[in-house]
């Protein structure tokens, strides 16, 4: 995709500048009333654009809009209540001349085709084209980026005691295997993004496995996007009940990641991460 560049390769560094290390960081536009962190905040359409649009302000080059949460435990929304919350925010966010590239959230491909349709050039699935068959198709026949998640169940029980013998081997097989499903229905290698779904029926332990080791996905041979954004887990290691006072965890989780190979970002609080990747971004370089 188009936007990998990230703000760290505009730093001068007097290296070539294929030893940039470069960042997107992709903004969370939630329009839902139960997302975790924030959810009710921006379900009115005009509050979700413009707090888009602040996030762009801020750095960001994806702005990702979602309107079912897939917080533990939460309840599916059908089609018509998902486009119904989401597209006046997409329309929104294209009359009002946002330039960042606008992904949507969702595994509907009703949803998603009016999505594109409208203009969204991204699909973010976190069930990587699991949940519904006909959103390959819809993808291909876009042209979409596409970003396949790894999820362990569903959002209603996973994370019901989740399990798996070596985690990060786990998730790098099941993405090989969507990527490979992906090509067979006829999106572009160079269009696929993937995700080990911090959070999506993962333990603390398994979630810092997970960063820790991120750097055996690169493998895959595709860029690695990350949301450890305000996540439950950090809220387990600092004692952080309230999601919106997980920052510091966050931008700490987020540096590591960036350390061992990812390049989007999707976080809450785009301005202090990215100065926290920036900085990140350039030690690495000086290194
Ligand atoms: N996390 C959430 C939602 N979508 N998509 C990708 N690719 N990766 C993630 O880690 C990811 C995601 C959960 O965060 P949020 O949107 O803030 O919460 P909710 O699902 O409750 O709306």
């Amino acid at each position: 995709m188009s936007g990998t560049q990230g703000v760290a390769a505009t730093l001068a560094l007097g290296r070539p500048s294929e030893a940039t290390v470069g960042f997107t960081l992709m903004g969370v536009v939630n329009v839902t009333p139960d997302s975790f962190s924030d959810g009710g905040l921006y379900l009115d359409p005009m509050a979700a654009v413009s707090h888009g649009l602040e996030l762009e302000a801020q750095g960001a080059e994806i702005l990702d809009i979602g309107g079912e949460s897939t917080r533990p435990g939460a309840i599916p929304v059908g089609a018509e209540e998902e486009r119904r919350r989401v597209m006046p925010v997409l329309e929104g966010l294209i009359s009002a001349g946002a330039r960042a590239r606008l992904s949507i959230d969702t595994y509907k491909a009703s949803v998603a085709a009016e999505a594109l349709a409208a203009g969204a050039r991204m699909l973010n699935d976190v069930t990587a084209l699991r949940g519904d068959p006909e959103l390959a198709e819809v993808a291909a026949a876009a042209e979409a980026d596409v970003c396949l998640m790894h999820m362990l169940g569903e959002p209603r029980t996973m994370q019901r005691n989740p399990r798996y013998e070596d985690v990060v081997d786990e998730v790098r097989a099941f993405l090989s295997e969507r990527i490979e499903f992906a090509l067979a229905r006829g999106i572009a290698f160079e269009r696929l993004i993937v995700d080990p779904g911090i959070g999506f029926g993962k333990t603390a332990r398994h979630n810092l496995e997970l960063l820790t080791r991120l750097d055996e996905l690169r493998a895959l041979g595709r860029p690695i996007l990350i949301g450890t954004s305000r996540k439950s887990f950090l809220g387990r290691l600092t004692g952080r009940a309230d999601p919106s006072e997980r920052l510091a965890g966050t931008i700490a989780s987020n540096v590591i990641a960036l350390e061992r190979g990812a390049r989007i970002f999707r976080v809450h609080d785009v301005a202090p991460v990215r100065d926290a990747l920036i900085v990140a971004a350039a030690a690495l370089e000086a290194g």
